[in-house]
């Protein structure tokens, strides 16, 4: 689980050397898109494409509706490298194979991380399509020691103890509000708080009871740990969730979340959120 030592700064180097003489594109925002909104990387201009499997140390994604590559190139007038297909914790790697490419990005010269995600909303008020701007997260399995920052600190990424008390870049929330307002997509926009649970199952009804008790608007399984490396090693992060799915809180319903709605939720609110996410990169 803590085999951060197989992913020294020497081996993130590597791979980020080899990137950086093949695309000879130097990003200055990184993306992570998640299920479904992999759309995103389709808007990126004068594209360098690479897949996973063709980038030597990098690992490689499993779920279906998620492919695996980077997509280096232009959006909304930045350079911008997109993960299409982002490492999950239950797939089975360790937190910090699900992290390495944050560690990539960075040495690749990015100062800003993009997050999204698609999740359940736990928020009565929530709505299936609705997105959230990411105020803040609970990252349930690195309060139980499962943390992509557990084991031995490398110092050429971060010091030993990050602050996370401002994870998500104030300006840069208050710039996707503005945003938003102007695209008109500010109608089903919310700002919340994220909790990651490591999955790979949806919450039973009482989990979703405690997760909301907690103080969580929406669930997932992803962003947290990533954002953890991200603001360890300085990087300014802004996080999306749309909600695919209104987790289930009655024992008397007959609906239950399935990866289909997910896929299907995010297809439709898809183009809007790209739209979104591009113009945020522009006014960056
Ligand atoms: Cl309801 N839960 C979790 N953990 N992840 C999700 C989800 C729910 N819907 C989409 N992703």
């Amino acid at each position: 689980m803590t085999d951060n030592t197989n992913f020294t700064y020497e081996k993130v180097k590597k791979i980020t050397d080899f990137l950086r003489t093949k695309t000879g594109i130097e990003p200055t925002i990184g993306i992570i898109c998640g299920s479904g909104l992999g759309g995103l990387a389709e808007l990126v201009e004068n594209k360098y494409v690479i897949d996973y499997a063709d980038i030597p140390g990098f690992p490689i994604s499993t779920v279906i509706g998620h492919a695996g590559r980077l997509v280096f190139g232009n959006l909304g007038s930045k350079k911008v490298v997109c993960m299409q297909g982002r490492f999950h914790a239950y797939e089975g790697h360790s937190m910090a194979k699900v992290t390495l490419p944050v560690r990539v990005m960075k040495l690749l010269g990015i100062d800003t991380l993009i997050v999204t995600n698609a999740c359940g909303g736990l928020n009565e008020n929530y709505k299936v399509g609705d997105v959230m701007i990411i105020k803040d997260h609970i990252c349930l399995p690195a309060l139980a020691g499962i943390g992509p920052l557990v084991g031995l600190n490398d110092d050429e990424f971060g010091t030993r103890f990050t602050a996370l008390s401002d994870a998500y870049d104030k300006d840069l929330r208050k710039l996707a509000k503005e945003v938003a307002a102007e695209l008109g997509v500010d109608k089903f926009l919310h700002e919340g708080v994220y909790a990651m649970q490591l999955g790979p199952f949806y919450e039973t009804i009482a989990e979703c009871k405690l997760i909301r008790n907690l103080g969580a608007d929406v669930v997932g399984m992803s962003t947290a740990p990533e954002v953890m490396v991200a603001r360890h090693c300085g990087l300014r992060c802004f996080g999306l969730s749309l909600v695919t799915n209104e987790a289930i809180f009655d024992y008397d319903t007959e609906r239950k979340a399935n990866h289909v709605e997910v896929l299907e939720t995010a297809a439709n609110r898809g183009a809007q959120m790209c739209e979104f996410v591009s113009k945020i990169c522009t006014r960056i």
